[in-house]
């Protein structure tokens, strides 16, 4: 069978083990990592992803192949942090309030850490309060924000409604990206930028800084 298939199925599983034995397997076979992560990895959380919705599967289950999907990353991961890299700026970066996802918000932080960017993850479920005063502390020019939920969305407004109240709408420019979200929202809630995907957030990141 297709390795990259075979990473997918047992990430369905969530057999973590199997899945960081066939990621390092793909690696060692010459696949780029960037196919093994798009088709092995984010393929097989795409079928999760399906099948939870359609009740074929379960949340526990669901929470088996996150753990796999981090499994396999672990993997991937030193193949896009290119390590002595000139820092070329700070991203405070982090989950909104309420959402615990953090798979993609991950992946995100690896990719700008591999483009030489300085990344301060906040972890999950950030309230606007902590992603405003990390910003203000490290002195960072971007804010990141993840978000899964249409239900935990719309608090992404509040961090820019936040940053326009204290006048820091100047020094800190917000990107956000995450399933559910999209350029038109991004517009919609006055944020600098979106991200499709963690290459498109390096970007629009990029540009950013660019235009400081
Ligand atoms: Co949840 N979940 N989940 N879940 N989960 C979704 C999001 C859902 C779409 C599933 C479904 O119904 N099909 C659904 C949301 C529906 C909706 O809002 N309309 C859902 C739900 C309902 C829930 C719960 C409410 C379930 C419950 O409790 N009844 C619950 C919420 C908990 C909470 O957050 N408060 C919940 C829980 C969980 C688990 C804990 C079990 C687990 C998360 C584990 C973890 O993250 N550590 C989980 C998972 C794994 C998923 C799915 C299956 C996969 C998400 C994922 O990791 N994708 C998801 C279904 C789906 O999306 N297909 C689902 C892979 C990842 C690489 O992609 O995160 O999209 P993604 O990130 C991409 C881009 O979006 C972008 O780049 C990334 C790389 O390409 N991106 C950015 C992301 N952030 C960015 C930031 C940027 C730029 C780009 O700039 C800063």
């Amino acid at each position: 069978m297709d390795i990259l298939k075979e990473i997918s199925e047992n990430l369905e599983l969530g057999d973590f083990e199997k899945v960081s034995l066939l990621t390092k397997k793909a690696i060692e076979e010459k696949i780029p990592v960037e196919k093994i992560l798009k088709f092995g990895l984010i393929g097989g959380m795409d079928i999760v992803g399906e099948k939870y919705k359609t009740h074929q599967i379960f949340l526990p289950d669901v929470l088996m192949s996150a753990r796999a999907m981090h499994a396999g990353m672990d993997v991937l991961k030193p193949f896009f942090i290119r390590e002595g890299m000139p820092n070329s700026g700070k991203v405070i970066l982090g989950t909104i309030q309420g959402d615990l996802h953090d798979i993609g918000k991950n992946l995100v932080g690896i990719m700008l850490k591999g483009a030489g960017f300085e990344v301060i993850d906040l972890g999950t479920d950030v309230s606007p309060e902590k992603f405003i005063e990390t910003a203000k502390k490290e002195a960072a020019y971007i804010i990141g924000m993840s978000a899964l939920l249409t239900t935990t969305m719309p608090m992404m407004r509040k961090v820019v409604e936040l940053l326009k109240k204290e006048g820091l709408e100047d020094k800190v420019k917000t990107i956000i990206g995450g399933a559910p979200v999209s350029k038109d929202f991004a517009q919609s809630i006055g944020a600098d930028a979106y991200g499709y995907d963690s290459t498109d957030a390096v970007e629009s990141v990029r540009k950013l800084f660019n235009q400081a």
